[in-house]
């Protein structure tokens, strides 16, 4: 399947019956197949059979990224025999976030991303370099399974080695670029430093995401690049990549509701906000059978709009995400919580448990910097034994992140101290 018209230009009370249909039949597999929800439902006195009609929706609970740690690894599977694949992405302290798929939800997968790749402008034959990571991250094989469900030539080129991703754009002529925004500002720079013109790209539309993006890194992409430069949005614990994506009108993303039923909720009273009002984005997904999720809260703040779009589609169209309720800061396309840092830091001894974290973006490519206190003891240690310090905290952090990190070690009481909500984190990126 490359698009599916007959869904995405449905009407409403078509995908009014086939909502209802889907929801009906979740509720009752979550009740029989998991204890989790099992307890979450009773706890409401909720039956499926009181599920008459998708509005009955807001009578259910909840799901938050919380559920998915006190129940790790796979406390929210709901069919873990026939589960074919496992991702994970970051959690808030020592344990990620899991979640797996079983065939079906891989056929699923790859068709949520052809309907994201024909949203792009793609066509069947067109090549497509992916240098989203492959592995874990689902960013890499979420845009595979797409590509080829919908006949694109991939080059499974997964994140990094700049040089090569040129030379592969240069020889192979690739249409298609799917990566990180700040990865297409970044591979820019190395263009420009190996004396190619980048105006003079095959890559015509780019498919990026995974991280926030103004308009005006679309601007500098679209212009340096000369291709059409278009926001793809997802979540691991959604599916990743494939739950909403531009089409050239670039007026919002559309999202694939027919499988992943949204709503817009104030995220402190958890009520529905008016269309067009900012508020947190919540997803069911209608038809995913190893880890389905009821009302999953995102945390990224959206509007929704449901009118029809000027490219035909009556799929709602949320728009770039605005923010996050929480304190994730996303670094190079990875999900990175302050809380992850601070697991790591209490479980060392000699640190005090005062930190603070800085992002900037040099030469377009996140960095962090994690300011650390030691306390007296440590700090009139000799230098090596501080040199070795900084690499052990540095060892654990990147384990737990994936990322490299700089390890600052600075003495005792330079860390600002608040009297209120301590300070945790300096983002000097200008995005
Ligand atoms: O980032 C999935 C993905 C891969 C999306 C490739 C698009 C392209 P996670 O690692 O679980 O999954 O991170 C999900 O990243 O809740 C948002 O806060 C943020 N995010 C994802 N796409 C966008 C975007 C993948 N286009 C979290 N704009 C989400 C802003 C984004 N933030």
């Amino acid at each position: 399947m490359i698009w599916d018209k007959k869904i995405e230009c449905a009407t409403r009370s078509t995908i009014h019956k086939i909502h209802t249909t889907r929801l009906k039949k979740l509720v009752s597999t979550l009740s029989k197949s998991n204890p989790v929800y099992q307890q979450k439902l009773s706890a409401l006195g909720i039956k499926p059979s009181n599920i008459k009609d998708i509005t009955d929706i807001k009578k259910l609970p909840f799901t938050i990224k919380e559920d998915l740690r006190d129940n790790y690894p796979f406390g929210l599977f709901t069919d873990f025999d026939n589960t074919a694949e496992i991702h994970v992405s970051s959690g808030t302290t020592g344990n990620p976030t899991v979640v797996g798929y079983t065939k079906d939800d891989l056929k699923l997968w790859a068709d949520v991303m052809a309907r994201t790749f024909a949203l792009a402008g793609a066509l069947p034959g067109d090549m497509i370099q992916i240098a989203y990571g492959y592995g874990l991250f689902t960013g890499g094989l979420g845009a595979h399974y797409g590509a080829l469900e919908m006949g694109l030539k991939v080059i499974p080129a997964s994140s990094g080695q700049s040089k090569r991703q040129l030379k592969l754009m240069t020889d192979f002529k690739p249409r298609i670029l799917a990566c990180t925004p700040s990865y297409a500002l970044f591979l820019l720079d190395e263009a420009k430093n190996l004396g190619l013109d980048p105006r003079a790209s095959s890559w015509e539309i780019g498919v990026f995401g995974a991280e926030p993006w103004s308009e005006s890194m679309r601007q500098q992409i679209e212009h340096s690049w000369n291709m059409q430069a278009l926001d793809v949005y997802g979540l691991s614990e959604i599916i990743g990549p494939g739950v909403s994506q531009e089409c050239p009108h670039k007026c919002g993303l559309h999202l694939q509701w027919d499988v992943f039923y949204p709503e817009v909720i104030d995220p402190k009273t958890g009520e529905e906000v008016k269309e067009g009002e900012r508020g947190e984005l919540v997803i069911t997904t209608l038809t995913k059978q190893a880890m389905p999720l009821l009302r999953y809260r995102t945390r990224d703040i959206v509007t929704i709009n449901y009118e029809k779009c000027i490219c035909g589609r009556t799929t709602p169209r949320i728009s770039k995400i605005l923010g996050r309720t929480d304190d994730m800061l996303i670094i190079r396309g990875i999900n990175v919580f302050p809380s992850q840092i601070e697991y790591v830091l209490l479980k060392i001894e000699g640190i005090s448990p005062h930190y603070l974290l800085v992002v900037d973006r040099k030469n377009n490519l996140d960095v962090l910097e994690v300011w650390v206190e030691v306390d007296e003891r440590m700090f009139s240690d000799e230098i090596k034994h501080l040199r070795a310090f900084e690499n052990k905290i540095k060892y654990e952090i990147e384990t737990v992140l994936g990322i490299d990190v700089t390890v600052k070690l600075v003495e005792p009481k330079t860390i600002e101290r608040s009297e209120g909500k301590a300070k945790r984190v300096i983002d000097k990126r200008k995005i």
